[in-house]
Parts: C-alpha cells; structure tokens; sequence
C-alpha cells in the first residue's frame, strides 16, 4: 500500500476521533487573489506559536487568563505540501521589508494548541487540553472556479460575455473577440485551438490587471499549478452566437469544460472546503473602492457566487462527524491599516452591505456570525497632527517605493457609494510597505486577538 494512502488514512482517522471529540478544528480562509490570506495565516499561526504573546493579544483570552500553553506544527497529510511559515516570516525580514509573494499552489498547516481547560470535567481531570486546527492557503483565483460547478458550457458562455461586456472590461477583451469572430471554426483543428486558448490566456493576464477585474475564469488558466500543460485546460467561451454554428469546437470546449468541472473543481471542493468548521472571509474593499464602482459592484458579485458554494449552519455531533457545516463565519475587511482608526466602523459596515445585500439572509441564519476590520500584518502607525490648533488623525508609513510619508487616507464611506460619488471623488488609499520586524517579536497588527476570540476562544475554554 502507498506510504501517501497510509498516511492519509491515518490523517483521517485522527481526524474523525478529534471531530468525535470536539477536539479538531478546520478553518477556511476565503478570499479572492491579493484579499490577504497568505499574510492572514502568516499573522494567525505566528501569534499562536510565538512564545508570550500576552501584551500583544489582550481580546484573546485564553491567553489572557494565562491557560494558553502553546502551540507547535503538527503532522499532516504526506501529499499535501506545508504551508511555508518560516519562508512567508523572512520575507517580512528583509532590507527593506517585503510582502510574501502571491500564492501560486496549495499549502496546509497542522497546529497543535495546548491550553488549560477552564471549568468542566476536563479542568478537573486533565492537566492540559488539545486542540487540532488546520489551515490551508491556496491561490485566490482558484476559488473563483467554484461557481463554475453550477454552471453548463454554454451557461459559462453567456455569463463571460456579459461580463466582457462591462466598462472596464470591455476594450481589452475586443482583440479576442474578433479572433474568434475571423477564426474559422468549422476548422477545429488542434493547431486552431491552441491558437485561441493562448489568446484567452493572454486576455485574462490583461483583466488581471486591471484593478477591479474580480471574475476572471477558469483559475487555472491564470494559476496552472500542476496542471500546466493539461489537454482540458484548451478551454475559453465561444461567443453564445458560435455554439451552434460551430458544433464541432463548441462540443470539444464543452468536453474539457466538464473535464475541468469534474477532475479539478469537484476535487479541490471536496478536499479542502466541503469540510470546513469556522470561515473567514477576507475582503479588501479599499482596494476596490480606489478602483471605483464597476469594481465594487464585480467584487460583490463575485463574493456571492463564491459564497454559495458553502453550507452553514449549526454542528451537532453527528453532523460535525459525518457532514461537518460552517458554525462561526468571520466578515473581515483586510488591511484596515490602510485608514485611520476612526474609519474602521464604516469600513466593516461597508463590508457588511457587500456581502450580506446580495445574499438571501437565511444563508448565514445557521451560523454565527460577526464583522470587524482588521490588519494581519498592521504596516501603519496611526496618531494625530495638530492643523489649525486641532487634532486630525494621521497615519504613518512607508510606500511601496520607499518613501516616508504621514498623512490622512481619507474618509470611507459607510455603504456602497453610487456612481455619482465615484465620478466626483476618487478614493486613494496607498499601498504601504511592512514594517521592518525582529524574529522572536510579535507581529503587529490589528484585531488579531479578536479574531482568535471569535474563531477559537469557545474551543478553549
Ligand atoms: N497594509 C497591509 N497590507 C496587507 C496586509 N495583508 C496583505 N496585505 C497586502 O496585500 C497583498 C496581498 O496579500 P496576500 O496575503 O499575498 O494575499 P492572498 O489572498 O494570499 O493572495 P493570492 O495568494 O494571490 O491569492 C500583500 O502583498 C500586501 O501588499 C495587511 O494586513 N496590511
Ligand atoms: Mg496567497
């Protein structure tokens, strides 16, 4: 037997008995590419691992009651490769300080939490409790594919050229547009569909540039990983006029399509979300505010659609064993360091209208949920600057350029702004720079202890 299905199945076994016990925890951290979930998990597992992190979690209160033992990395599945932590900690270590670079494939972390109990049976009969918790990284494009799965060829076909069809994305895809209007698709030759795979791929890179082009689909086409090279990944969508009078390709398309649905999509579903426990959604609105409207608007349709790939709704012990449901959903806008404190409040309200408007509220009725702003890795300082004898709020940072600056961001607004707004005021909130950081100290950053409140402080009490 292979020493990977051993592995595995031992995984799993441990796994049901922690489930059984109450004693394992999956946490998916959602978000689309750049949302912030590599510096997220980088921020998470460090606070938790670091040796005495009581000044720097005061909300977290296992730590604060001094029950927090630790953490150390566990074993996990020999096939899966480990999230690298140490690599992620040492780019933030460099001169000048760096940002972990993009994810381009899976990663998981096992951690092992020691703790004291604080009532119960367990306080009284065991010296120490555990907790199993497990977290994957993953390139945000990928999870753009899962809606895909609700989708037929053709579906696919219609809904990419609405899409196309939108102001910021229209000029740019015009040139493969006409490419598959001048090609001879009668032809269907491999040569043909190569040609036109590489000018859909070359599409997508543009849309990924442009700030704002959230729905960019399938995600291996940008994001190959292992799949570089893949027959099925000779996929694009036909215009919806082409499907029937082109029966050949459009029938070849649809094969790599399901193929696609069923030996990629279905997969990393299965593997790494269908058994999710608690969620975190991480969502950079300022970014899409700074990109204006058609933005905000394609981002939160694309949080909808992602979303509804997920279940929510109490664990009971059989359910938690054998059809594990999301119970504790976390909201967070990301990079809250990019705007002064004040701003905070209206940046999670915002949040709150983005994901929550679009969707049929008895989705999250099941599940706990909460909102906050916050920054995995905080690279700003906030404080104030006295202009005509009063005190404004300021931050300071460095750019991505390497400038010293202190200044005001600017307001957010507390809904979704209308287009009106966007045409008069354009938002700029700067990309900043992390601070440079020692080894062996705490991270900084912004309600990380809230979060680790919300998502573990009721497995460890
Ligand atoms: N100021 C600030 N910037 C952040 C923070 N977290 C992430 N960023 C910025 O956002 C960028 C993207 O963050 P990542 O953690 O790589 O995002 P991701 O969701 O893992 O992106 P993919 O791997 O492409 O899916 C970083 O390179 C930083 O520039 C934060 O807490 N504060
Ligand atoms: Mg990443």
């Amino acid at each position: 037997m292979p020493v990977s299905f051993l592995s595995q199945l031992q995984h799993q076994g441990r796994e049901l008995t922690g489930r059984a016990l109450d004693r394992h925890l999956r946490l998916g951290v959602t978000g689309l590419s750049g949302a912030g979930k590599t510096a997220f998990i980088t921020s998470l597992v460090h606070q938790l691992t670091q040796g005495d992190s009581s000044d720097n979690l005061p909300f977290f209160a296992v730590v604060q009651q001094q029950r927090f033992l630790g953490a150390r990395l566990s074993q996990q599945p020999l096939s899966v490769p480990r999230f690298a932590l140490d690599q992620n900690l040492s780019y933030l270590q460099h001169e000048p300080p760096q940002w972990p670079p993009s994810t381009q494939g899976f990663s998981q972390l096992n951690l092992n939490l020691r703790y004291k109990a604080a009532e119960g049976l367990r306080a009284r009969l065991q010296h120490s409790s555990e907790l199993a918790l497990e977290v994957i990284d993953y390139p945000g494009e990928w999870l753009l594919d899962l809606p895909l799965l609700e989708l037929t060829y053709a579906k696919w076909c219609e809904f990419s050229w609405q899409l196309f069809a939108r102001p910021h994305r229209k000029a740019a895809a015009e040139p493969f547009k006409q490419a598959l209007l001048s090609a001879d698709l009668s032809l269907s030759t491999p040569g043909q569909l190569q040609q036109l795979t590489d000018a859909y791929k070359t599409l997508m890179q543009q849309f990924h540039q442009i700030p704002g082009a959230y729905l960019n689909q399938p995600g291996r086409v940008l994001v190959p990983g292992e799949l570089a090279g893949a027959p099925m990944l000779q996929l694009f969508p036909l215009l919806p006029e082409q499907l029937e009078a082109a029966p050949a390709l459009a029938k070849q398309l649809e094969q790599h399509y399901q193929s696609y649905c069923q030996h990629v999509i279905k997969p990393f579903y299965q593997r790494y979300f269908a058994r999710l426990d608690r969620q975190v959604i991480l969502v950079d609105c300022l970014a899409a505010l700074n990109a204006g409207a058609d933005a905000l608007a394609e981002l939160s349709q694309a949080l909808k659609l992602i979303l509804q790939s997920f279940q929510y709704g109490p664990g009971g012990l059989l359910s938690r064993l054998f059809k594990p449901r999301i119970d504790k959903v976390l909201f967070a806008a990301s990079k809250a360091d990019h705007v002064t404190p004040e701003q905070h409040k209206a940046l999670t309200l915002l949040l709150q209208q983005l994901l929550q408007q679009p969707l049929k509220q008895s989705l999250y009725q099941a599940a706990t949920s909460e909102a906050m702003s916050i920054a995995a890795i905080r690279a700003s300082n906030s404080g104030y600057v006295q202009v005509d004898g009063l005190a404004q709020p300021c931050l300071s940072g460095t750019t991505m350029t390497g400038k010293a600056v202190t200044y005001f961001p600017g307001e957010v607004p507390a809904a979704q702004p209308d287009a009106q707004l966007f045409s008069r005021h354009k938002f700029e909130f700067i990309e900043l720079r992390p601070q440079p950081w020692r080894d062996n100290t705490a991270l900084p950053h912004i309600r990380m202890d809230h979060v680790l409140q919300f998502l573990l402080g009721d497995k460890l009490r």
